[in-house]
């Protein structure tokens, strides 16, 4: 898309715009970003029950991640009592210093993952592994471990052994699961095991802990089976007592049993957030993340904003939530605040939109 410039008339190609809403001509007229028409008319009030299109839950599904991750990318690492005292509540984008509207690595793996989907019909751990490598940027805030195997992979290292580099046993950081929402989507209607396989080849270059594999495993299905539900039939109850049945290790049931008592006895927020942690545990974030959605998913722009909310790795929190919340609803609640300032250069808005169009095409058995 070609933007002029209305004091002199030159034309800016629309990739320009990749950190903001602003571009200064050569003439220096501050150009504005002019949003886009392919929502126009489209947003729909919180609570507002549509029946999304398949197509328009994964395109909601990448960029309620995308929303998630840069709505929470200003306060990573905060708690939650800093972020109510500091700020009341995060409802708008900020400037974290990587650039306005600019997503972190868990929305850049996402779509690399989405991508290698896309072009291989499945998932390939090698092809999935050289397209993470290909995608990293290391001004992302990638975990610690994630920078050393990125430059291994990128120099061709072998993505069967990267995975034990740091920690004998893999890393049980949430990096698997903060990405793995494409795969709930594609495999949304494969047996668990099938599944299962998915998700550990597009782990295996980073995550090979078992916990990193199970939150990933529980994410991708709760993907997977918010993606497949009718909106007026969501029940948090039905739908945590179903990712039970999926998850492998004792700490992961553990806090799927804590999220259900918590839906049960009608638990605040904060007293079930205590108990199942919102850290860098691939357990913690997931188990945070799908709080947010089994309390708030019905109102996805608030549920995003509440998963924030809960402190601790808000990004990955956001990041997930949001891919729950876009999955179930499409991605028309997304509110214009957000949506016109989600970077739209190379891997931006307009190719996380295109390669969810063609994710909606993917159905692995
Ligand atoms: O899991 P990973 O990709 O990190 C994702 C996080 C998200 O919050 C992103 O938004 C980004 O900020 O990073 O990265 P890893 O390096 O695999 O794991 C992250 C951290 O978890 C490590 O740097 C360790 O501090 C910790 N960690 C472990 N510590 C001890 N023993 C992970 N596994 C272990 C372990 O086995
Ligand atoms: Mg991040
Ligand atoms: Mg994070």
């Amino acid at each position: 898309m070609a933007i002029t410039c209305p004091h002199c008339g030159s034309q800016f190609d629309a990739t320009l715009f990749q950190f903001g809403h602003r571009v200064r001509c050569h003439c220096g007229t501050e150009v504005e970003y002019p949003g886009t028409d392919l929502r126009a008319g489209h947003i729909v009030a919180q609570g507002e029950a549509k029946e999304a299109s398949y197509e328009d839950c994964c395109i909601g599904c990448l960029l309620g991640t995308a929303c998630g991750d840069i709505l929470g990318a200003a306060v990573e690492g905060s708690s939650a009592r800093d972020i109510r005292e500091l700020y009341g509540e995060i409802r708008d984008f900020a400037e974290p210093g990587r650039g306005f509207g600019c997503y972190t690595d868990d929305t850049q793996m996402t779509i690399a993952l989405a991508t290698s989907l896309v072009e291989h019909g499945r998932v390939d751990a090698a092809h999935v592994s050289a397209k993470y490598a290909e995608f990293y940027e290391i001004w992302r805030g990638y975990g610690g471990a994630a920078h050393r195997v990125m430059r291994l992979l990128q120099d061709g290292g072998d993505y069967w052994g990267t995975g034990r580099l740091q920690f004998p046993e893999g890393s049980f950081g949430n990096g698997g699961a903060m990405r793995i929402a494409p795969v709930g989507l594609a495999y949304r209607h494969a047996t668990d095991d099938v599944l299962l396989e998915a998700v550990e080849d597009a782990l295996v270059c980073t995550h090979v802990h078992t916990e990193a594999i199970d939150g990933a495993l529980v994410q991708a299905k709760a993907v997977a089976l918010a993606a497949t539900t009718e909106l007026n039939t969501f029940d948090p109850k039905t739908f945590v007592s179903a990712l039970s049945s999926v998850c492998r290790t004792d700490v992961m049931a553990m806090k799927l049993r804590t999220l259900a008592e918590g839906l049960h006895h009608k638990d605040e927020d904060v007293y079930v957030i205590g108990r199942v942690g919102n850290g860098i545990r691939a357990s913690q974030a997931v188990a945070a993340a799908l709080w947010a959605f089994l309390r708030y998913g019905k109102t996805p722009e608030e549920c995003i904003i509440r998963a924030v909310g809960f402190g601790g790795d808000t990004d990955t929190i956001g990041a997930m939530a949001g891919a729950l919340v876009g999955a179930l609803h499409g991605s028309s609640w997304i509110p214009a605040r957000w949506y016109d300032n989600i970077e739209n250069g190379v891997h931006g808005r307009d190719e996380i939109l295109a390669v969810g169009k063609e994710l909606a095409a993917i159905d692995v058995r």
